[in-house]
């Protein structure tokens, strides 16, 4: 009997289980009602490729009636196996393959170079690079016939990833003329996993690199793992922490990523790695890691050798420097340019790039944090090699659920500046919170800098066209790990299918890329479709109005990031205390970044300035990230500052319990094992968002002795309750 419910390890499937799966799969579609599906544990991602329905299935048999791949390389190979497990499994059977289109109905896939009828077809591909496609109703011989058509089997690959897409999305396939080009070159995740296995800020298991395994063993989830990233348009992938260890770059190490690397290639994947900028004294040998040094700039030049070596397709290096306690070139007296340009001179010869990142802060600087990172960059914008690029997150705190899109976007024209996002939700509730980030994501890459004028969005800035730069990227803190369905919850592969949508296009809506996203991942039904898409698309406001609303940040417990903890204070750095985001006292709250405070409103381009700068002009969003302000100040609804925070956490609270009503109604439409976990889940979540709302209300009661307003229940708690939970053991930490 076939198994439908569990593969054993690999994304499952189908091809090869011949007239037994058509069988079964003319079954299904008779018997099952629309979006009602077998046991699934969500390992195959939105690439399930489940059967549609069955009249649907014959028409779209009807037009693709043969496949015409020429399977001469790698990538070619796996664009060929891709297509054939996912109509076979969409479709219950895989078109026929042939040489050539002989018949109508033909699915015609490759580049001019390998296929002499597609190179007949002359059509213009210049404009598509190296990594983009086409995708035509074309007519070949007379017979009509769909190309899909690349400079680069590669990009032959992501149409065929597209391809599937419509039908796995219900769209039509006749007249169609697609063409797309990522907007990003380097579209990379950023894995934060340790040679133990430990993922730091991971909720989803531990690292899915099995280090000690490797290179001997290669787990085929990494295959899948690959074909997942490749059909959302990552093209690469940085393997270990950016608190690295210097081990990663050490032979042994080397020839496991080599074999990763090797597994990755065929699905246009690059591997990276943080490179740790003391690694010439911990496994060199040397006395300094000094970037001014000859024997240190000898020392990198010929790991980069080896390197590419090992991995003649090598991406780069990943460096944090001089933050949060990592060694970097100001321990000898020199700048972040001299330590990125050291390694892009090694990198260089082998066409290897350098993302070094801008988080950086230091505790002898008494400056505001969120001043930090453009103060010590943009003196150098211009100064950085051509194959480097400043790698910023999205605010200039730290991920936190809500920031303003940070200064430095626009500030530094000269430099090419990419992205960094976080997937994991160390911030946002881990993995049993439900908050799909592409609004979070869309709301910073909309943001407008001005910095050139109304329209200058950080979208703009980081795809190149803003100031001219051909070196784009998006990078994205990984939610992977060893959990079945990979990323430690199902909603949660939402947050990396979006990331890689807006790496390939950040242009593009969250709302679309969520609806996609539910028909791939659940059901095309529009009865489970339109309520998942609603309950997504308000769901992270919902993390911010019940954590941090109105503007406040970093308030979770210290170390672990679990939890509400406002009231933490007194450890070894004041800017990691919740005390230092909030002041709050008797008497109001918020961190005056205004003209009169740190003037940190000073780093945004003069009418983004002048808006954040004035309390009444400033977005209520961020009204506590640039401003103090009485208890009593009133907003735009008419009430006070207090009356709306408190409308606020509720209403949060009370999202939550929307959701699992929605979800609830959705028993039924999804199969019982993902649906019962998600329930779970939204349980999880609205306890947990309750007790931040009343760890937060009842803090900040002690502060200021205000009652709540009416129809608002007080915590059920005292404070010291609250303040007396620990979680020594909350995952992801350290
Ligand atoms: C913080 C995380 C910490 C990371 C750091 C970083 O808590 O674990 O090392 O970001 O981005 O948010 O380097």
């Amino acid at each position: 009997m076939v198994s439908l419910t569990r593969g054993t390890g690999e994304i499952r499937t189908r091809t090869g289980l011949g007239r037994g799966w058509r069988l079964v799969a003319c079954w299904l579609a008779v018997f099952l009602p629309v979006g009602q599906a077998l046991a699934e544990d969500g390992h195959d991602l939105w690439l399930r490729y489940v059967p549609v329905q069955e009249a649907q299935a014959a028409a779209y048999r009807a037009d693709i009636s043969e496949l015409v791949v020429t399977a001469s390389t790698p990538t070619a190979r796996a664009t060929r196996d891709e297509l054939q497990r996912g109509l076979q499994g969409l479709l219950g059977a895989a078109p026929p393959q042939a040489g050539k289109v002989g018949r109508d109905g033909a699915l015609l896939v490759g580049t001019p170079a390998s296929s002499p009828q597609l190179a007949a077809l002359k059509l213009d591909l210049k404009a598509l690079g190296e990594e983009g496609y086409l995708i035509r109703s074309v007519r070949i011989g007379g017979h009509p016939a769909t190309a899909i058509a690349a400079n680069t089997d590669v990009g032959a690959l992501y149409g065929a990833f597209h391809f599937l897409r419509l039908i796995q999305t219900a769209q039509p396939l006749q007249a169609l003329d697609i063409r797309e080009a990522p907007r990003l070159k380097v579209r990379v995740l950023n894995h934060w996993d340790n040679l133990d296995r430990h993922v730091e800020r991971g909720y989803a298991g531990e690292s899915i690199w099995d280090w000690h395994r490797l290179p001997g063993w290669k787990d085929p989830r990494y295959t899948d793992y690959a074909r997942a990233n490749a059909s959302i348009g990552i093209n690469g992938t940085v393997l270990n922490n950016v608190n690295s260890n210097a081990q990663s770059l050490t032979p042994m190490y080397l020839e496991k990523a080599a074999a990763l690397a090797g597994v990755f290639r065929p699905y246009g994947i690059k591997v990276y790695l943080s490179a740790r900028f003391s690694a010439p004294m911990e496994i060199g040998g040397l006395k300094t890691a000094d970037p001014l040094d000859p024997a240190v700039r000898r020392w990198w030049k010929a790991k980069a050798d080896e390197v590419y070596r090992a991995i003649p397709d090598f991406g780069g290096f990943l460096v944090k420097a001089n933050s949060e306690g990592q060694p970097g070139p100001q321990d000898y007296g020199r700048s972040h340019v001299d330590g990125a340009n050291m390694l892009a001179e090694a990198l260089a010869p082998h066409g290897g790039i350098v993302m070094w990142r801008a988080f950086v802060y230091s505790h002898e600087q008494p400056d505001d944090r969120a001043k930090q990172a453009y103060s010590e960059f943009v003196p150098f914008d211009g100064k950085f090699a051509r194959n480097v690029l400043v790698q910023v997150k999205n605010g200039a705190i730290d991920f936190q659920p809500r920031e303003p899109f940070h200064p430095l976007f626009g500030a530094m024209p000269k430099t090419p500046l990419m992205m960094e996002f976080q997937i994991t939700k160390e911030y946002l509730g881990f993995a049993t919170h439900l908050a799909y980030l592409g609004p979070m994501y869309e709301e910073t890459l909309r943001a407008d800098t001005q910095v050139r004028g109304p329209g200058s969005t950080v979208a703009r800035v980081i795809d190149g066209t803003l100031d001219g730069h051909a070196l784009t990227g998006m990078a994205g803190v990984a939610n992977i790990g060893s959990d079945r369905n990979w990323s430690g919850s199902h909603f949660d592969q939402a947050n990396w299918f979006a990331f890689g949508r807006l790496a390939w296009n950040p242009h593009l809506g969250a709302e679309d890329i969520a609806r996609e996203w539910a028909k791939m991942t659940f059901s095309t039904d529009p009865a489970v479709v339109e309520p998942v898409v609603a309950m997504m698309m308000g769901s992270r406001e919902a993390v911010v109005d019940y954590m941090t609303p109105l503007g406040l940040h970093h308030l979770m417990g210290r170390g672990h990031h679990y939890g509400p903890a406002p009231w933490d204070a007194g450890s070894e750095r004041a800017d990691w205390d919740p005390v230092y985001y909030h002041r709050a006292d008797r008497n109001g709250i918020g961190f005056d970044r205004g003209s009169h405070g740190s003037n940190a409103v000073a780093q945004y381009a003069p009418p983004v300035a002048a808006q954040f700068d004035d309390v009444a002009q400033v977005p209520e969003q961020f009204l506590l990230w640039f401003h103090h302000v009485p208890w009593e100040h009133r907003l735009k609804s008419g009430r006070p500052l207090w009356d709306e925070l408190i409308a606020h956490y509720d209403r949060g609270v009370d999202y939550v319990a929307g959701m699992r009503r929605t979800w609830d109604g959705l028993a039924g439409k999804i199969d019982p094992e993902r649906h019962a976990q998600v329930a779970a889940f939204l349980a999880i979540q609205q306890q947990e968002a309750q007790w931040w709302r009343d760890a937060s209300i009842a803090y900040w009661q002690s502060l200021n002795g205000l009652p709540l307003p009416a129809g608002h229940a007080p915590p059920p708690k005292p404070l010291d309750y609250y303040q007396s939970l620990k979680f020594p053991y909350a995952p992801g930490n350290g």
